[in-house]
């Protein structure tokens, strides 16, 4: 039996399905996760969606997005039987009392004893739960932390297109040469028409697959649009699917206070010529200076790479919160390797794509550690040039930097009290990925002279093109007048 087929015995034997999207949400889980929503509801069966993260404000147009929990109850009812051959049951009554509930039963006559008294647990909530765009499950937030044992309990359908997939579901259909994880739901779900009959792609699904591949290939700017990416673009126009609301609300809807968020960052990039490195930061202070959240900071990781055409490894700092700093990486060009560098931090991705987390160090502390980190994975490798002449960056440590432990501490033992974020799975080293890859470069290479062709084409139609803005544009510009690509640590 194929993946596909055994994906599709599963959800015709589920009836009440969990979909998981990756937290924080981008527009590809997202699209995915409304996808199957609306899809299940053809197939008049009960889904829930749940993301523990808040939903940016960019993803608040895409079909049924209201119907998103927030928060996950018990995964099943805990009941409390009462045998009543004794005595009648005459009221019931319960009270809370600080962490306790009592429940008072009155008996009409006689009495009942601790005999009758029974526990055991209800139907569980769900008999199936799919996880869409998640690497691991660690990926998956609070719902994964409060509930791990219900991802042992209940059968998971794993589909995703990250590299560094830890194939921690039952089933597992991660296709890494796929631009999105919409892009694997499409013949899936067309699968599922040709065997129930039934039409199930309408407009609001192909609008939710399509946001799905616009917000992982940056409107068809990244280096992960493929034909087939176009192809199956194309295909869910034809099907209804509505760009323009897509490009309107995710790229040309720009806050005031993105703007300047944006322009200070894009102020702040540092540079480490020898080590062809670039990277900038956004602390909890940048934030508050300029009114926004870490909401508002997808896409600037693309604006960086934009602004640094040589560089071989780009980074970007958040702070997320006290002792906790988020880093996107791209590398755009051959050799660095995103998935690489985020792996010696604990973290995963894509080979030009990636993020990873530290924590336990202050903001500067952890900035200088990844930096050299980094560093020495670029000394490390054969063909960094321009070598000789290297010297240290510099970086500005505040007069008060915020952190648990003295800088001597740090000299000492600098990893003493650093924790990296380590996925639950450790993600296995996919077999025949390399080679898929290979096959994959070489079938592109061949049908590289019909592929520039539709690409131009198709291009002119998806793509409007980046204006070249310098920052004071960008602070000066009325919103609308820019867009660019969405993104956060994983796409
Ligand atoms: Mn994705």
């Amino acid at each position: 039996m194929t993946t596909e087929e055994q994906i599709i015995n599963l959800i015709e034997k589920s009836q009440r399905i969990l979909l998981l999207p990756s937290s924080p949400p981008d527009g590809d889980s997202l699209g995915s996760a409304l996808a199957f929503y609306l899809l299940f509801k053809k197939l008049g069966k009960d889904s829930t969606v749940i993301c523990a993260d808040p939903i940016p404000d960019t993803f608040k147009f895409l079909p049924t997005i209201d119907s998103i929990s927030r928060n996950f109850g018990g995964a099943e009812d805990f009941i409390v039987t009462l045998d009543c051959t004794s005595a009648e049951v005459d009221t019931i009554k319960y009270e809370v009392e600080q962490n306790k509930v009592n429940i008072i039963i009155t008996p009409k006559k006689g009495k009942f004893g601790d005999k009758d008294v029974s526990f055991h647990y209800g139907e569980a909530k769900y008999d199936l739960i799919i996880t869409v765009d998640t690497g691991d499950l660690q990926q998956l937030g609070k719902v994964y932390e409060q509930n791990p044992e219900m991802f042992y309990s209940i059968p998971v359908i794993n589909i995703d297109h990250h590299a560094s997939n830890g194939e921690f579901g039952r089933i597992n259909m991660v296709d890494i040469t796929a631009s999105s994880t919409t892009e694997i739901l499409i013949p899936l779900f067309e699968k599922l028409e040709a065997k129930t009959g039934l039409k199930l792609i309408d407009a609001d699904i192909a609008t939710l697959l399509l946001a799905g591949i616009i917000t992982d290939t940056g409107s068809f700017q990244h280096s992960n649009t493929t034909p087939r990416a176009f192809g199956v673009a194309a295909h869910l126009l034809d099907l209804g699917a509505r760009q323009q609301e897509i490009i309107k609300y995710i790229y040309r809807t720009k806050r005031l206070s993105t703007l300047k968020l944006w322009g200070k960052v894009l102020s702040k990039i540092k540079y480490d010529e020898p080590h062809h490195l670039v990277w900038s930061t956004i602390t909890a202070e940048d934030l508050a200076e300029t009114d926004s959240t870490h909401d508002e900071s997808g896409g600037i990781i693309d604006e960086l790479l934009s602004n640094a055409p040589g560089a071989q490894v780009v980074l970007l700092m958040k702070e997320k919160e006290k002792d906790l700093v988020s880093v996107s990486v791209r590398t755009p060009n051959k050799g660095a390797n995103a998935n690489d560098i985020a792996q010696m931090f604990g973290g995963g991705g894509h080979p030009k794509a990636a993020g990873f987390r530290v924590k336990g160090m202050g903001f500067y502390e952890a900035e200088n550690f990844i930096i050299s980190k980094i560093k020495e994975y670029q000394e490390g490798r054969a063909d960094v040039s321009g070598m000789a002449h290297m010297q240290p960056a510099e970086i500005k440590v505040p007069e008060e930097p915020k952190k648990i432990q003295t800088a001597a501490d740090l000299r000492s033992d600098p990893l003493a009290n650093v924790q990296f974020q380590k996925p639950e799975v450790v993600p296995a080293a996919r077999e025949g990925g390399e080679d898929l890859l290979l096959k994959d470069f070489r079938k592109r290479k061949e049908e590289e002279a019909a592929r520039e062709d539709r690409i131009e084409d198709m291009t002119k139609k998806f793509f409007k093109p980046k204006s070249e803005m310098t920052v004071e544009d960008i602070l000066k510009s009325a919103p609308g007048d820019f867009f660019t690509v969405d993104d956060d640590q994983n796409k």
